[in-house]
């Protein structure tokens, strides 16, 4: 069942992934903390690693126009094991004072309510 069930994930992942040529992320819905590939970072529309699932393919800077759908404005959860350091921005641009900043330790975090639903983009510092 288990294994039925990553099957599944990897596979969406798989297609997820090449609609966004541009290798922002592999996304996944209906999704739990523990989905969260090693050496990865990752990023839920929902609180406690739920909803819908992000997972940045590599460092860099993450516009606006980068995020999947539905993420704009709206990622409640995160878990930090990609290997560097992530912040979010309220701006589109990536650029400023971050909303927050989380670190690679792979702790899994829920965003505070001042920050929580309003990131536009990111930047994972390597
Ligand atoms: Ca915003």
């Amino acid at each position: 069942m288990l294994r039925n069930s990553r099957r599944i994930l990897l596979t969406v992942c798989s297609i997820v992934a090449l609609v966004f040529s541009s290798a922002t992320a592999a996304t996944a819905s209906t999704s739990a903390w523990s989905d969260c590939w090693p050496s990865y970072s990752c990023m839920w529309t929902g609180l406690n690693g739920g909803g819908s699932l992000m997972m940045p393919a590599h460092c860099g800077t993450f516009l606006e126009r980068d995020l999947p759908p539905g993420f704009n404005n709206n990622i409640e959860s995160i878990k930090n094991q990609g290997g560097g350091t992530i912040r979010l921005f309220d701006n589109a641009s990536a650029t400023g004072t971050p909303l927050a900043t989380y670190y690679n330790n792979g702790v899994n975090h829920n965003l505070t309510a001042a920050a929580r639903n309003k990131t536009s983009s990111l930047r994972i510092d390597c």
